[in-house]
């Protein structure tokens, strides 16, 4: 099945706003709570277990655990992307974005910088699991800076990432602060800037990344933030390619 359904279907507007700004949303693709049931099953059964990564419990997990191929099939998310990218995508990552009370700033970064995907096409969806607000560090973006690749550079010690974006290539401001509701969502470009704080409240903030791109895309599945034995989800449509590897619900 490759049609979008009606009640997701982007307008022309939407499409165009993405492509001069590099995100789109924030969309609901469920209540809060419906997301309030999956988060406890999360809790249960994702964040207590260890996943098929050996170097990251909190990276795909849609190969383990049937409530997080769920949400990275949702329609809600899926069909939107759908709009942008085609009819065929591919999940090709999943990974749970945990910040406790003192976890550090993650610093600004462009993903493409950091993956093994050739072409480095990518759109990704970050749902909110928990309420996530400026006080428990929501993901800050800069509209229109995924026109340009940046160079990147080490960051600092204290910072959740070992490289960044070299601070004298861009210019800070017009920065939004992505604010969500349990269970809403907002899609970016693989260049979009983005960064959040160290979390200075007494509140946990989870939320979930979903990575998609298309079949004529080479996923390096065996690399690095993936994982040898690394499986993809084919989302929507068809795979003509044939060289990524994929698998069903678990
Ligand atoms: O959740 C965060 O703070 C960072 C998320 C991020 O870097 C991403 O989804 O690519």
């Amino acid at each position: 099945m490759s049609r979008v359904s009606p009640e997701y279907q982007l307008s022309r507007a939407d499409v165009d706003f993405f492509v001069a700004n590099g995100y789109l949303g924030p969309y609901a693709a469920m209540a809060p709570a419906e997301m309030a049931n999956i988060r406890r099953d999360i809790e249960n059964d994702v964040l207590n277990s260890d996943g098929p990564n050996p170097r990251s419990r909190g990276q795909s997990r849609h190969m383990d655990q049937p409530v997080v191929y769920d949400l990275a099939t949702h329609p809600a998310i899926i069909d939107r992307i759908a709009c942008l990218l085609g009819p065929d995508l591919v999940v090709w990552a999943t990974n749970f974005w945990l910040k406790a009370p003192g976890s550090p700033e993650i610093p600004w970064h462009q993903d493409i910088s950091f993956w093994p995907l050739e072409p480095p096409l990518n759109t990704s969806a970050w749902l909110a699991i928990d309420e996530v607000t400026v006080e428990n560090s929501c993901v800050q973006i800069i509209p229109g800076s995924h026109r340009e690749s940046l160079p990147h550079t080490r960051a600092q010690d204290d910072m959740a990432f070992g490289k960044m974006a070299d601070p004298d290539s861009f210019d800070a401001t017009g920065v939004i602060d992505m604010e969500l509701q349990p269970g809403e969502f907002f899609i970016f470009s693989e260049r979009l800037l983005h960064r959040s704080s160290e979390n200075t409240s007494q509140k946990r903030r989870l939320g979930i990344s979903l990575r998609v791109t298309l079949p004529m895309v080479h996923i390096f599945q065996d690399k690095s933030p993936l994982h040898p034995g690394h499986t993809a989800i084919l989302a929507k449509g068809k795979d003509l390619m044939g060289f990524n590897r994929y698998a069903g619900r678990p």
